[in-house]
């Protein structure tokens, strides 16, 4: 008997000693995994530092919504289609057979990749964002996937991206693809077509090997390198799914940005949802899509143009706040890019041509909450940019730290006379502002 609670004693005592030794691996693997874990964190974190510098430099960008639905723009059967052109096919409920029929109409013959992307260098725009495969699933590039695509399915018979990826090329711009990677309603197992397709009857994982993966894969590998790739409505994607876009963007394309909307916050910079400017500084990289009328595919009675004066405003609080513009224009079904935004976008160019010192690279302001103020601060090294969209004859600062050395106008060099003291600065500007629209004062500071 005692023999025997002798043996247990021991045998507890085995236990706990097991137990602790246990406690205590567990908790050395733990501080491995965690000095791992620091490790592979910061080299993640130095492989996205080295990708998003040209995004954080870069602040003014072209979207293009171009597909089928430039044909009906926005009138379906003589009836006009309520909603933003490119989704008439989901908001008319159009069978997939009759949609895909406008494939044998379109025949964009006054396309001319050159002159889209010389608009967009003339516009100070540093990159371009074109859908290859918005939500309706037809690809605007030569897919061998399937022939629901421009080669194969129109009389045009040429692939507009890679023309647009060689201007791009040729003109300094970042060719950046669009790509729909959750919804697609041609497909019959992917998100969003429930007229044609019963939802209950969907096997996502089909679409996703059959037809988006391979899609992906393509888009980075026929056009050169990327600037980044623009996934749109995760929806309700899986966290393995959408890891596993960006995991393909990375092995194939190492540099390529992924945007927010990938899903699961795995994206490299944060997309804001459509045409919403945040009401103060936002903290890490970010991204505002927006539209210059109230559609991103072109729509035909879509004639709400925004004004110059409020595209440019838009441009710099969206710099002051930290974040880049990405402005849409949407093509007609013959190629061409509608006057209206045209005539805009050449403003916004001419504009920056004399200020882009206070956009490009230009860090957050530090007067806070950006909102309360009717101008914009952007800032650089040793320099305050104020961007004034109200001319008056004194400028007044609220307290800034450090001593302010000078003061002058972006537009011409004229120097300023200013009068600092502890609560605030003081410029006196000159009678008339030297822009219509907007005049930036430079502050340099010690
Ligand atoms: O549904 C799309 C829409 O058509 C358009 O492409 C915009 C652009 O940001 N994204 C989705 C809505 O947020």
């Amino acid at each position: 008997m005692a023999f025997q609670s002798l043996l247990k004693g021991v045998k507890r005592m085995k236990r706990r000693e097991t137990i602790k030794a246990l406690v205590w691996a567990s908790l050395a693997t733990t501080v491995n995994v965690q000095q791992a874990r620091g490790g592979v964190q910061k080299v993640v974190d130095e492989a996205r530092e080295r990708r998003i510098k040209w995004f954080r430099e870069a602040k003014f960008g072209m979207f293009i919504h171009w597909g089928l639905y430039a044909i009906p723009a926005g009138i379906w059967k003589g009836k006009e289609i309520p909603g933003i052109g490119e989704w008439i096919m989901f908001r008319a409920r159009i069978p997939v057979k009759e949609y895909a029929q406008l494939a044998k109409q379109f025949n964009p013959t006054k396309f001319n990749a050159d002159e889209w992307v010389q608009l967009a260098k003339e516009a100070g725009q540093r990159y371009l964002v074109i859908t290859a495969k918005h939500h309706d699933g037809f690809a605007m590039y030569d897919s061998k996937v399937t022939d629901y695509d421009i080669v194969d399915a129109t009389p045009f018979g040429r692939d507009p991206m890679k023309e647009l990826s060689e201007a791009c090329r040729k003109h300094g711009i970042r060719f950046c693809f669009y790509y729909s990677h959750v919804q697609d309603w041609h497909h019959p197992d992917a998100v969003g077509n429930d007229w044609d397709y019963d939802p209950s009857q969907k096997n996502f994982a089909r679409y996703w090997e059959e037809k988006a993966k391979p899609q992906i894969r393509e888009l980075l590998t026929q056009y050169g390198l990327l600037g980044l790739m623009w996934f749109d409505t995760p929806r309700n994607i899986s966290y393995e799914h959408a890891l596993e876009a960006v995991q393909l963007v990375r092995s194939l394309q190492p540099d390529c940005l992924v945007n927010g909307r990938v899903g699961h916050n795995l994206g490299d910079y944060r997309e804001m949802g459509d045409n919403r400017i945040p009401e103060d500084v936002v903290e890490g990289d970010w991204e505002v899509p927006a539209t210059i009328n109230d559609t991103w595919g072109y729509k035909v009675t879509d004639n709400n143009w925004k004004p110059v004066e409020r595209l440019i405003f838009n441009l710099v609080d969206i710099v002051s706040k930290g974040g880049n513009y990405l402005l849409n224009v949407g093509p007609t079904a013959e190629g061409i890019i509608p006057e209206p935004s045209v005539e805009r976008l050449l403003a916004i160019g001419r504009w920056l041509k004399v200020n882009g010192e206070a956009i490009y690279g230009a860090g957050r302001s530090p007067f806070r909450p950006v909102n309360k103020y009717p101008w914009r601060c952007t800032t650089k090294p040793g320099k305050l940019f104020i961007t004034l969209f109200q001319w008056t004859d004194t400028l007044e600062l609220p307290s800034i730290s450090q001593r302010v050395t000078r003061a002058y106008l972006l537009a011409d060099g004229t120097s300023l006379k200013f009068n600092q003291t502890p609560e605030k600065v003081v410029v006196r500007l000159p009678s008339s502002a030297p822009d219509p629209i907007a005049s930036v004062v430079v502050l340099e500071i010690e």
